[in-house]
């Protein structure tokens, strides 16, 4: 099995209008699945892009759950709006898988996982685990989250595919990107580092300067880093430009353009 992310801007313009979606990207990709399923099975994790990242600042989700009742009230209506606009980019997947011809399913992240400071504390993956059984392409995105210490917060697309790479331990994970992967400084300046051992990832994280969390709620690269460091403890770990047409193609067959990580 084989997990794909799909940022959130390769499937949306982030600096664009709200709730932008790129139809003519998602169906290319989907194109490029097309080719490998179902001799390959594969289970697709998007990200927030211009859907779920405005809302949720604009209500403060990361900020749990205050005291004050009116707060909290609205705090809780601003919780389930985000979570209608992940609903609303969700959909517009399925669409494109489905005109494909790809049985792609959609799973909601907030009915299955729980989390704690951020992190997953608990996830139930029966479901899951039937939907691959039974050869379907489940669905999931970044969403928000119930969390037990602050009420609540946002899971990143990010955190669920380093717990899923842990419990389900697919063959591969993709991460699909508008860059073509991980540079050794700033992308487009620095170099592109194609091949990297999990051990490496230490010293990159150094030279990167990445101390705190990013510049996107969930944390920009340095956050996929610290993930994949993680991940690569289970599986094979590519980071290819979504924007391109081929790269996911290569990164499943092996071959491709983009970087990446062994274990
Ligand atoms: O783009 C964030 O998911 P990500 C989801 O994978 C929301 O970090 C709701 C902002």
């Amino acid at each position: 099995m084989i997990i794909v992310k799909i940022g959130g801007s390769v499937f949306s313009d982030k600096s664009g209008r709200e709730r932008n979606f790129r139809h003519g990207v998602v169906e290319r990709i989907a194109e490029e699945l097309v080719e490998f399923y179902p001799q390959e099975d594969f289970l697709i994790v998007h990200g927030g892009g211009s859907f779920g990242h405005p809302e949720a600042k604009k209500h403060g989700i990361k900020d749990g759950l205050p005291d004050e009742p009116r707060a909290a009230r609205s705090r809780r209506i601003g919780f389930t709006l985000t979570h209608k606009a992940m609903l609303e980019a969700n959909g517009s997947f399925i669409d494109a898988f489905i005109s494909k011809n790809l049985p792609a399913f959609p799973v909601s992240t907030s009915s299955i996982f729980l989390t704690e400071e951020g992190e997953i504390v608990y996830g139930d993956l029966e479901v899951l685990r039937w939907l691959l059984r039974e050869r379907f392409i489940p669905v999931l995105f970044g969403d928000v989250s119930i969390d037990i210490a602050r009420g609540i917060d946002i899971l990143s697309g990010d955190q669920i595919i380093t717990y899923l790479a842990k419990m389900l331990e697919p063959e591969k994970v993709i991460f699909l990107m508008d860059v073509d992967g991980i540079y050794d400084g700033r992308p487009g300046r620095g170099k592109l580092v194609q091949n990297l051992e999990r051990d490496e990832i230490g010293p990159l994280l150094g030279r990167l300067n990445c101390t705190t969390a990013g510049t996107d709620v969930t944390g920009g690269i340095c956050n996929k880093l610290r993930e994949a460091a993680k991940m690569a403890r289970f599986s094979e770990v590519w980071f290819v430009n979504g924007l391109v047409p081929g790269r996911l193609s290569g990164a499943i067959r092996g071959d491709g353009f983009g970087t990446r990580i062994v274990p």
